[in-house]
């Protein structure tokens, strides 16, 4: 069956002294920890290998933030898929909220990121969620529809299979609102019936959906609890080890 998946999600925070210490943290902290699911950090891009070392050996695995939708070449700032696979990392968000909102990018953009990270044995974690407005005017569930089917149709049902989705309602992120558990399950559970519309429930089955928007270490048990929440992207709370630990153990 899915997975359970916590995964923090640094976005652009803490300094190398600070990074360093929480990254410690985290790894005494999962020596110890029997919680069932897997976790994930998302550092800025200058401590991802760090956090490789860091990690070594340890259950948390390490995402980037972004990547990269081109192979190599002439792309200041970028990093690239086999970049973070050279380093080991276990795959990149892909089309956070942020990146939508600061840098365009788009569904389309999220699709040649996604398959090119598929096709180099990484994971991506896809995100989703419609703004404010959106919400308001009653299109929520349409436009987790488009997004999902231009972002991930195109895949083949072997590849979705391997994507992780984060629903992330815009309105939800960094602003201390969070979507009720009863609001994010039925959005997820629109998520999984596209998918199982397209490739079948076995397929939809076992993707792992989850929730990011303002989880606490208060709200984490009862929103992981709904049947099609699979875990959370974790931003503010995944700074400091004892909330992002009370998330985890929310499982
Ligand atoms: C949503 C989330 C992590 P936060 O962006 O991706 O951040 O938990 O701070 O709302």
């Amino acid at each position: 069956m899915r997975k359970n998946i916590v995964a923090g999600n640094w976005k652009m925070n803490l300094d190398l002294t600070e990074a360093q210490q929480l990254m410690t943290q985290l790894l005494s902290y999962s020596n110890n920890n029997k919680s069932n699911c897997e976790i994930y950090i998302a550092p800025p891009s200058i401590y991802t290998m760090m956090a490789k070392d860091l990690l070594d050996g340890s259950s948390i695995g390490v995402f980037s933030q972004d990547v990269s939708e081109f192979e190599s070449g002439a792309y200041t700032g970028e990093i690239s898929g086999k970049m973070l696979q050279s380093i080991s990392a276990n795959g990149s968000l892909v089309a956070h909220s942020e990146r939508r909102q600061y840098h365009g990018e788009t569904d389309s953009h999220a699709n040649r990121k996604v398959k090119m990270l598929l096709d180099l044995g990484l994971t991506p974690i896809y995100c989703n969620g419609e703004t404010l407005e959106q919400r308001k005017a009653g299109q929520h569930f349409e436009v987790v529809k488009n997004q999902t089917e231009v972002a991930l149709f195109t895949l083949s049902a072997e590849e979705i299979k391997k994507v992780v989705i984060a629903y992330e309602p815009v309105w939800a992120i960094g602003t201390g609102e969070t979507a009720s558990p009863e609001q994010a399950q039925e959005i997820h559970a629109h998520i999984r019936s596209l998918i199982a519309a397209k490739y079948g429930q076995d397929v939809a089955d076992e993707i792992s959906i989850l929730y990011g928007g303002s989880v606490k270490p208060d709200n984490a048990k009862e929103i992981f609890s709904k049947p099609d929440i699979d875990g959370g992207l974790i931003g503010g709370a995944a700074l400091k080890i004892g909330d992002f630990s009370k998330i985890i153990e929310g499982f």
